[in-house]
């Protein structure tokens, strides 16, 4: 196993490809299949190069390397974090046994639904992104946006790559079918329901950064846990590259409100629309949906899948190694998320059938980290007008709460009484078309829209005055 990734080859990799050639001709028949998607389904906005983040390496001193270039040259390659031979299995039935190398023929099946829902959220996440470029506010945000869709690709490349390499036939169709199912598409709609939802805007992909791409960080932070070794390893290093995306998230929002707080002081009024700005209350209803729709995609408060998949070793929980239990959960019990006599409360479950809704708490833990930030800029501005979470109960899809409304208190509510009071919840159209009119490309050097405040940093010490981005 060479750690160095190779770049004379056509396909950048650490996991020795040329010495497989049936694999290596296996992807490199696939690679022309992923560059007609990027060609048809990737960014929209005809660019000459970008300053982008290349992977090029595992190792602590320094896995990327930063440079311009033109994006259908974007090397995309197959990474994984370095082997530990000495690692064993931490929890489930199998635990305290070596990894896997190979998949074991009982957890086939689950295994291969696991890494195609997880590589099925990679290209839709690009799909749906691919028109932004027309209205970004600067190109530090171009540039970002950019290397977020580049890098979704290259982890679409990574789950490619265990299809390919570890599940035959099978796993080579379903690499297909990843470039033909498509965001929104009312024949093959993607799997997971946030992924069908359009990105129409700045705030709307802010907010996707933030609360679902960071489903993303939990659902790879589980995989990482996985017995299967080449599963663990590539998710690891999956997440190295998240951490960028958990910042555009961040601070987009961030330099949202910082704005939408300035322009409040400076005109004394909640009405920042009249000066260009985005109004709080707005920003409430994106978050509210933005975060609602991520919930979802931690499945059910109780799964009997999850339950399996934790049992066979597929897929543990957030830092499962810091856990003070047995790692088998067998007599354990918890408390989840549910109907009581039809009113919102919790009820204790077996704990191994309630680890989505483990999951989802520590998702919204640190959520609720990025709302305290938010709130701070608004304290700091002298504003008592506050953000919050809205309940776990409102507006979901998926799980018990998907059959009933809620407020965003956690009130219960008639069908009739959401229908009259959802629209001061969620964004309406009238919220959605004025956040539209204000998506006004800014292609200038060191310039930035009005309706948000300018990054505090530049890029890898590229100053915010760089020329990220050159148009084609
Ligand atoms: N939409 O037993 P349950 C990312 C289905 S994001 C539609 O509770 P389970 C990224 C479910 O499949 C991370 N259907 O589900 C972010 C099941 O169907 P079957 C993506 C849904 O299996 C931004 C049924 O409902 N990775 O990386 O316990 C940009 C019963 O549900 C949904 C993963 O998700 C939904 N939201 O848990 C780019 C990790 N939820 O079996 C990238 C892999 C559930 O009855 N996936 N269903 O036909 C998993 O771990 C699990 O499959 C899930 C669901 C957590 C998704």
């Amino acid at each position: 196993m060479t750690t160095h990734a190779d770049y004379s080859e056509k396909i950048p990799n650490n996991v020795s490809l040329h010495e497989d050639r049936r694999l290596q001709r296996a992807l490199e028949s696939w690679q022309p299949n992923f560059l007609a998607w990027w060609e048809s389904m990737g960014p929209t906005l005809p660019t000459r190069d970008v300053y982008l983040r290349t992977a090029v390496n595992v190792g602590r001193e320094g896995w990327a390397h930063f440079g311009h270039v033109a994006m259908r040259d974007y090397r995309w390659g197959i990474f994984l974090a370095e082997r530990d031979p000495g690692r064993l299995i931490g929890f489930g039935a199998h635990k305290g046994e070596p990894v896997w190398q190979k998949i074991p023929g009982e957890y086939r099946a689950e295994l291969q639904r696991l890494i195609v829902i997880q590589g099925d959220t990679e290209p839709a996440s690009v799909e749906q992104q691919r028109n932004l470029g027309a209205t970004a506010p600067s190109l530090w945000d171009l540039r970002n946006l950019f290397q977020v869709n580049v890098e979704e690709g290259r982890h679409l490349w990574a789950m490619v790559y265990l299809l390919h390499a570890y599940f035959g036939r099978e796993g080579r169709e379903e690499a297909q079918a990843l470039l033909q199912r498509n965001s929104g598409s009312s024949e093959s709609p993607r799997i997971l329901g946030a992924f069908n939802e359009e990105t129409p805007d700045w705030l709307s992909f802010f907010m996707f950064t933030y609360f679902t791409d960071r489903d993303g960080k939990y659902q790879l932070g589980t995989l990482k846990e996985s017995s299967f070794d080449p599963l663990s390893r590539t998710c690891e290093f999956m997440l190295k590259e998240e951490a960028h995306h958990m910042f555009v998230g961040t601070t987009g929002v961030d330099r949202v409100v910082e704005r939408t707080a300035q322009l409040m002081v400076e005109h004394d009024t909640d009405d920042v629309a009249a000066s260009g700005g985005i109004p709080l209350d707005v920003v409430q209803k994106y978050l509210n949906f933005h975060y609602s729709v991520s919930l979802d995609l931690f499945g059910g408060e109780t799964s009997s899948n999850v339950a399996h998949y934790y049992t066979a070793g597929l897929k543990g929980r957030w830092m499962e190694g810091r856990r003070g239990d047995d790692h088998k959960l067998t007599d354990d019990s918890m408390l989840v998320d549910a109907l009581v006599d039809g009113e919102i409360g919790q009820s204790e479950v077996a704990a191994i059938v309630g680890l989505n809704s483990d999951l989802r708490r520590e998702y919204i833990k640190d959520c609720s980290a990025g709302v305290s930030r938010w709130n701070k800029i608004l304290r700091e501005a002298g504003l008592s007008q506050r953000l919050s979470l809205p309940s776990v109960a409102f507006n979901r899809k998926v799980g018990v709460f998907a059959g009933i409304e809620a407020s965003p208190g956690g009130v219960r509510l008639s069908a009739q009484e959401w229908e009259q009071r959802k629209a001061q919840w969620l964004p309406t159209e009238v919220d959605k078309t004025y956040v539209r009119s204000l998506m006004r490309p800014v292609y200038e050097r060191g310039k930035i829209a009005g309706w948000l405040a300018p990054p505090r940093n530049g890029i890898n010490g590229q100053p915010f005055d760089y020329e990220f981005v050159r148009l084609a």
